[in-house]
Parts: C-alpha cells; structure tokens; sequence
C-alpha cells in the first residue's frame, strides 16, 4: 500500500488557507496532499469535517510541586489524556526549578514523572527560580543546545519570585544563548501589602484573592518586565494577560520596537471576578493568577485576540481538585484565600470554548483559529513545520472537527485528575471528535483509543522570534 492512511473528503484548514483535499500519511507523518487519495487500508472518512493541525497548548502546569500538602489533580498520564480529548496533539508543560536545586536536576525529575506516560507529544519549558551565576552561566546555555529552548520567570509568589536584577540577569542570559523568556507579570509587593490590609479587615473569603491582585498590579508588573527586556533589547512573551491595561503596555512597547508576544487564555473570556464571590467556598473554583476581571476586560481580550494583540491562546492549566485536602479546600484554604491554590483545569476546554464562541459567533475565522491555538506556538516555541500545520513532511497531528456537535461540557466527558470544570454546563457548538498523533488514533469520539506512552518528548529548536537576534 502506498500510503498507512488516508484522511478522506475532509476541509483541510490551516493558519492560511482552507481547503477540499485528502491527506496521505506514512510512517507518522504526511506524506501527500491531493484532491483525491487512494492506497491505504486504513481510511478515515472526514466527510463534513474541518481537519486541523492539532492544538498545541504552550501554557500547561502538570504534577507541579505546589507547596505544603497540596498536589497537583494531573500527572502526565491524565493531563495528557485530557488534552487530547480537547483536541490537542502536543503540550508545553512546565518544569520547575526548586530553589537550590540544578535545572538539569529538574529536568531529570519531570523526565521521569512524563517519559512513558503521555498520550501525546510533550516539551518542557523550565521556571526559572534561582538564577545563580552558575545556572545562567552554565546550565542555561547548556540546555538550550539540547532542545530546552525556553524559560519562564515569576514576578509574583514569594518563593519563585525573581527581583529585577535577577530578571535582567536572566533576560541577559537568555538574550546570549538564543532562548525565549516568558513573564509572569504582578507586582508581588503591591499584593502582599493589600493582602495584609484585607487581614485586617478580617476579608478571607475568596473574593478578595481578586481584589487583593488588581489590574494596576498587572499593568504595572508588565510595563517593568517590557521595560527590563528593552533594556537587555530581548524579545519576551508576556502570558495570561487578562485585561486592557496590560494589553496597551503591550502595544506601547511594541511601537517603541520591542519584540513582545502576547498571550491570552479563556478564563479572561469566559469568567469574572463575580464567579469568585459566592456562597459555600465554591468561589475556590475559580482562583487563578491574574483573577479574571469584568466584562469590560473580557471585551478587551476578545479585542485583542482580533487585533493582533495576543499571539497565543494558551490554557494555564493549572489543576487543582476542589473537594479535597490537597487541594483548594484544604485545611487553610477553607479559612482564607491566601492558601487557596492558583490555578484552574482547562487543557480539554481550551480549543471547543475558542471555537465556538471565537468561531462560531464570527469573532474570529477558521484560520485564525488555527493561528491562535496551534501554528503560532509550533512557530515561537521552535516546533515548526514538524508540528502546528498540515503540509508534505509535517507529523501527521490532526483534530477533527465537527462543527455542528453540539456539547454540554461536564467534567465527566473531559478524563482529567480534576474533580470540577470552570465550565460545568457551559454549551458548545463544534467539537474535536477525532485526535490523531502521528498518524495514530489517541481519541475518537470521547473515547481514549491510544494508550500512555504513545506521546513523546520533543525537543525544541530555538524560537522563531530569537533565532534571527543572537549569533
Ligand atoms: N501562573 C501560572 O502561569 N499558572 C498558574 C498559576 C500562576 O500563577
Ligand atoms: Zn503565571
Ligand atoms: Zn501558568
């Protein structure tokens, strides 16, 4: 046979164009293109389908060390797992640097907690939390020659938090070596001090983990970061931008000529500061950093994935179970908000939330759909064309999309660790019914049909948006 499989009669999209044609695959990966294809035993009929690359989620936290007693609800197995029934092929998760540790000592621990587990392709990006001489110096370097090409840095959290200097030092080392910074951006001071006002006032409740983290401690946080890059002159990504102040710090330093990707995650869509304010701790749900706002500023992330102001749609996903000790009502969290865990589950939800209501209600176009959750993170995060578009040579990483399914996302239908979804009963139009990695099978119709280990790592050259600065 000429061909292991043959995707047949479905609309071929990618960042740029949408088309009729069948793809042919061989030995993972794509190997034809043509309005009709025939030479396979193995046929998947996508009539009535959108063919996708598969998403790549940039933005993920799995089996991440969380602090005293609290644990993760993902380790690689169902995170994965998750991600593919929401459409993805590949993840960036993050591999977290504890303080006094090497990143290579790291990197050994979060190799071993995902090699052989995953359903789908992983990379790492690494957190940056103590940024000695000897891991800027030698470290840094050393692994972004082996394909650990990005790194990610904290200006809130008293134990990852970095000072400026620590930040320059990175970005500086970053700008050396060819890798790419991501920022979280809050003003850790500006929360500490409001937090302590709150105390006194004796506000514990959940709500107040939004009032204690305002937008001016984001705007401010990303201004000094885009300002500490200017200086250094290296490009940075900012992530999980959740208002318009943020964004027009963006715009600002990119008219002054700065390199800036922007990046944006439904939560700033799809959830308010309201969602926190309510009655029997279930406002817990919904703590995550930056705390999702208004209405006002989710009109101005949708702006902003229209415009141009936000390159990626990435999840944060960031799990952490509700009912639970280990998790965000355990037994501190139950008595304040400063102990609930940041971060909520979205890895399953990310692509059919930005599809139907980025798509389907005309906010964005199929193709730039593609752009947002897939194409743009394969090309700033140094995966491209191997992953994040269909073309001849490209790994064979598809979503197929029904447009017109229908679905009332539940947690039970999204596999993962987590006990609850943000998004319980949220309804969807369109949904990925089938998710082939590497030409093979991992999801097809809610059912897991691959098996843990089918996913690999995957290294990384370096970033698109570096790769033409350093020498
Ligand atoms: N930052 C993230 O990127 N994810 C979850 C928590 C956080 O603060
Ligand atoms: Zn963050
Ligand atoms: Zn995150």
């Amino acid at each position: 046979m000429q061909f292991d499989r043959i995707i047949k009669n479905g609309t071929i999209v990618t960042a740029s164009d949408t088309y009729r044609a069948d793809i042919g695959i061989t030995d993972g990966r794509i190997s034809a293109i043509a309005a009709s294809l025939d030479g396979a035993d193995d046929i998947v009929d996508a009539t009535g389908l959108y063919v996708m690359p598969g998403g790549i989620d940039s933005h993920v936290h799995i089996d991440q060390p969380s602090g005293d007693g609290i644990v993760m609800a993902d380790n690689f197995e169902t995170g994965t797992r998750s991600a593919a029934i929401g459409g993805n092929t590949s993840i960036l998760a993050f591999c977290m640097q504890e303080k006094g540790d090497s990143l290579r000592h790291s990197l050994d621990v979060y190799h071993a907690k995902a090699d052989g587990n995953c359903h789908i392709d992983v990379a790492f990006h690494m957190i940056v939390t103590d940024p000695t001489p000897s891991v800027l110096g030698q470290e840094l370097p050393a692994l972004v020659e082996d394909g650990y090409t990005s790194f990610k840095v904290f200006m809130t959290y008293e134990n990852l938090r970095l000072r400026d200097d620590e930040i320059l030092d990175t970005l500086d080392a970053a700008r050396r070596t060819g890798a790419l910074v991501l920022v979280h951006c809050e003003n850790e001071d500006a929360i500490r001090f409001l937090i302590g006002q709150h105390e006194e006032a004796g506000e514990f409740s959940a709500k107040s983990h939004a009032t204690t983290r305002p937008i001016a401690a984001e705007r401010e946080a990303t201004h000094r970061a885009l300002s500490l890059a200017e200086i250094v002159d290296t490009p940075i990504v900012i992530v999980h931008v959740s208002n318009r102040q943020a964004m027009e710090e963006i715009e600002r330093a990119r008219v002054r000529g700065s390199k800036v990707v922007g990046e944006t995650c439904p939560q700033y869509l799809m959830l308010t500061a309201d969602d926190l304010d309510q009655d029997e701790l279930e406002g817990a749900k919904f703590v995550c950093s930056p705390p999702p706002r208004d209405k006002e500023s989710q009109d101005a992330c949708w702006d902003g994935l229209e415009r141009g102001v936000f390159d990626l749609f990435s999840s944060d996903h960031c799990p952490f179970r509700f009912n639970d000790p280990e998790g965000k009502l355990n037994e501190k969290g139950k008595k304040s908000f400063r102990w609930i865990p940041n971060g909520i589950p979205g890895v399953a939800t990310r692509l059919p939330i930005l599809f139907s209501e980025g798509v389907q209600k005309g906010r964005i176009d199929l193709n730039r759909f593609v752009a947002l959750t897939s194409t743009n993170h394969a090309k700033l995060y140094g995966m491209y064309p191997q992953k994040g578009t269909i073309a001849i040579g490209s790994d064979a990483d598809l979503a197929l999309w029904d447009p017109n399914k229908n679905v009332t996302i539940t947690n039970d239908i999204l596999q993962q660790g987590c006990d609850y979804s943000p998004y319980e009963g949220l309804e969807v139009k369109g949904w990925p019914v089938h998710t082939i990695v590497r030409g093979k099978t991992v999801v097809k119709d809610g059912e897991v049909r691959g098996k843990k280990g089918d996913g690999k790592y995957l290294p990384r050259q370096k970033s698109n948006l570096v790769s033409n600065m350093a020498g």
